[in-house]
């Protein structure tokens, strides 16, 4: 009868249509999203990364994170160092997201966007959107973040004082505010405001906020906000069925997530894969390669364990010759040699289908390499990676030592012109990794890149 499946004819129709929604909703779109995401403690060079591939793209989005993140983009010689606007702002054919799971402190975007307009960037209003979902950073959240470091004293995490710890957690608490907030309703928002620095006031008494005065002031950002902003999930799904062609940029880095990396010395969202997906309302059938950065060695800034870290002349030598200082808070950036079981780790989380190896160049002067290839704690191997600090910082890490190349790789610019040892470099990471290593990084520009396929 009507609607059994025992119904020879009916069976198949609806198998049919089953198997043909089914298949549909496997393959949402004919393009896929790529994802760049850092493998290791952040600066591996994203921003480089997704300015070369930015040149393919109709649209490049962030997803998570503020204006704690720095990332560099040297294009026909002019340096840019982004914050909070994707690096895709560099070209012009596109357009640029910044999504909901960002947290904005909207006078420093502002100063942002006119900074670069005034380098040559053009008619950012018209092609940079802001989701409304997005968390707005305020001042107080800033002095918050600088009064907890000072509190842990010796025990900080060295965060970038931005706020962003501050903001994730309004937002987690649900006292946050939205961008639009800022823009439907003032009377509201301000209601909201008003709120969370009473709270805030609360937890920390010596906290000075002028609430007139910041109502205020926020009422002049509203417009000139508004022009940028609307929902970004339709936005997106939209351009995907449209086959315009979608980018991802990873700002922080996996071993800074606050799920996976070395908590508490992270930073407060999800800079693995996960944040591509709640960070933009993306279902996962959407993502198509996962392009992990590699820093042919290891620096963290900021504090939290680090076991290949090497205080020694080695580390200055990568410190300076890597010029590894950070882009948003001018600090000097820990150095050590390439840490393989780390990057093994961001892997099963990330699931990278392409490596982007950065900075090889700057192992150029070396004599030896040394790259860590495990782990030992209480003497033993591991065969995972340590979710604690205490046992984080006690591993010893066991390394090979492969030989260096002592020449200069800054002007190759095919795979089979690397000296053989800088070839042997290569090859023994791709082939630890199980990942195809595509680009290799010889310099800063964006010309100063090899590729491989
Ligand atoms: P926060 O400010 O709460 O996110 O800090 C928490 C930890 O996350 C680290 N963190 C970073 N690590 C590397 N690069 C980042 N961006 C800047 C750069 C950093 C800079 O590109 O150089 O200029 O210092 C970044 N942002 C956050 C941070 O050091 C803390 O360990
Ligand atoms: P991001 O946060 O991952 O985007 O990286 P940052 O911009 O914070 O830091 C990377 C630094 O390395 C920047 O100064 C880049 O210009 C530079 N860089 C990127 N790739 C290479 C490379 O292959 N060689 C050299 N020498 N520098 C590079
Ligand atoms: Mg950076």
């Amino acid at each position: 009868s009507e609607g059994t499946l025992t119904n020879g004819n009916h069976h198949s129709t609806r198998t049919s249509n089953y198997q043909a929604l089914r298949e549909k909703c496997f393959n949402l779109y004919k393009n896929k999203v790529i994802v760049v995401l850092g493998a290791q403690w952040g600066d591996e060079g994203k921003g480089k990364m997704v300015d070369i591939l930015a040149n393919d793209m109709d649209v490049v989005c962030r997803c998570q994170g503020g204006n704690n993140a720095g990332h560099t983009v040297v294009a026909n010689g002019v340096e840019f160092d982004f914050h909070l606007l994707p690096s895709g702002v560099v070209n012009d054919n596109c357009t640029s997201v910044i999504g909901n799971g960002c947290v904005i402190h909207l006078p420093a975007l502002f100063e942002e966007i006119e900074k670069n307009e005034a380098k040559g960037l053009k008619n950012l209003v018209q092609r940079l959107i802001i989701s409304d979902r997005a968390h707005l950073v305020f001042d107080f959240h800033q002095t918050v973040d600088g009064a907890q470091e000072a509190e842990k004293g010796s025990k900080s995490l060295g965060t970038t004082k931005k706020g962003i710890g501050p903001c994730y957690s309004s937002k987690a608490t649900r006292n946050g505010v939205r961008v639009g907030d800022l823009l439907l309703n003032f009377d509201l928002f301000a209601e909201k405001l008003t709120t969370i620095v009473a709270t805030h006031k609360r937890l920390f008494p010596e906290l000075n906020v002028d609430t007139a005065t910041e109502i205020n002031r926020y009422k002049g950002f509203a417009e000139k906000l508004r022009p940028y902003v609307r929902e970004t999930v339709s936005f997106l799904h939209n351009s995907l069925q449209q086959n315009k062609s979608v980018l991802i940029e990873g700002a922080n880095a996996g071993m800074l997530d606050i799920d996976f990396g070395t908590y508490p010395y992270v930073t407060s969202s999800n800079c693995s894969i996960g944040g591509c997906l709640t960070g933009l309302g993306l279902p996962p059938q959407t993502i198509g390669d996962i392009i992990g950065v590699v820093k042919a060695y290891t620096t963290r800034v900021g504090d939290g364990p680090f076991p290949t870290e090497q205080l020694n002349e080695v580390g200055e030598i990568l410190q300076t010759r890597g010029q590894e200082i950070g882009v948003t808070t001018k600090r000097k950036r820990r150095c050590g040699w390439l840490d393989l079981v780390l990057l093994k780790y961001t892997k099963l989380v990330n699931g990278y289908t392409e490596i982007c190896l950065t900075k090889l160049d700057i192992l150029d002067t070396f004599k030896e390499l040394k790259v860590a290839i495990g782990y030992k704690s209480n003497g033993k191997l591991i065969d995972y990676f340590p979710s604690t600090i205490p046992e984080l910082s006690n591993v010893e890490p066991e390394y090979i030592t492969l030989p260096g190349w002592e020449t200069s790789i800054e002007n190759v610019r095919e795979f089979d012109n690397l000296p053989k040892r800088a070839q042997e470099y290569v090859q023994y990471i791709e082939n630890y990794l199980g990942v195809p290593i595509r680009w290799v990084g010889v310099g800063k520009g964006r010309e100063s890149i090899i590729s491989i396929n």
